[in-house]
């Protein structure tokens, strides 16, 4: 079985990413599965552009694309991709596309096609702070996350989904105070853990995790 992780480039100003930085240490083979590593622009169009390009030469079984999600407190496990773009910030072209959607005429959202419950667990029973999330906001993450499951709809056997994580502590430097950030070692075995879990469940856990916001 082969799975595609992919990280993103620094972007907002940030000198790394702890995304690909984790993606990155991330070991060759988890759980028997062959873990192949890619960077991908934090760019709405070569960002989706480069996936959609990685997954047609490797491949995959699995795409789990990772980027940070800066105020988190551990990982998030995002469950929805929605059709919009709505940047906040620049993207690393200059890019800030307004209420835009994504694909034209395309579904409004798209679930992952992952595990999503059995990797939240899997992440927290080795002791690290995780959270299913139902919003991966409107930026390049999102439109990445869409795109891919968009394009898998083409490929049903591959399965697809997004995780974020926390700022690096090495990033909080001239940050408020108080914001939550880890060690980069911690988020590569928690997103290490999110694979194996990927990996091992092809159904999901039958469990409440729903929320009230
Ligand atoms: N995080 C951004 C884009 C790249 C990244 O790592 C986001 O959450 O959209």
């Amino acid at each position: 079985m082969k799975v595609l992780v992919t990280g993103f480039d620094p972007f907002g100003g940030e000198s790394i990413n702890p995304a690909y930085e984790a993606v990155k240490m991330l070991p060759d083979e988890i759980a028997g599965a062959q873990i192949i590593k890619r960077e991908i622009p934090t760019s709405f169009t070569r960002g989706t552009a480069e996936v959609v390009r990685q997954i047609e030469l490797c491949q995959p079984d699995l795409v789990l694309n990772v980027g940070q999600a800066g105020g988190a407190a551990g990982l998030r496990v995002e469950r929805v991709a929605i059709n919009l773009a709505d940047a906040r910030i620049p993207d690393n072209d200059g890019a800030q596309p307004v209420d835009e959607p994504l694909v034209q005429d395309g579904a409004p959202a798209y679930f992952a096609k992952l595990p999503v419950k059995a990797m939240v667990r899997g992440v927290q029973a080795k002791g690290y702070p995780c959270q299913l999330s139902y919003t991966a906001g409107t930026y390049v993450c999102n439109a990445v996350m869409y795109t891919v499951l968009h394009t898998v709809q083409s490929y049903p056997h591959i399965r697809a989904g997004f995780v974020h994580v926390p700022y690096a502590t090495s990033q909080l430097e001239g940050k408020a105070a108080g914001t939550p950030a880890m060690p980069l070692a911690d988020i590569t075995a928690a997103l290490a853990a999110a694979i194996e879990a990927a990996v091992q469940n092809k159904t999901d856990l039958k469990e409440q995790m729903g929320r009230l916001d």
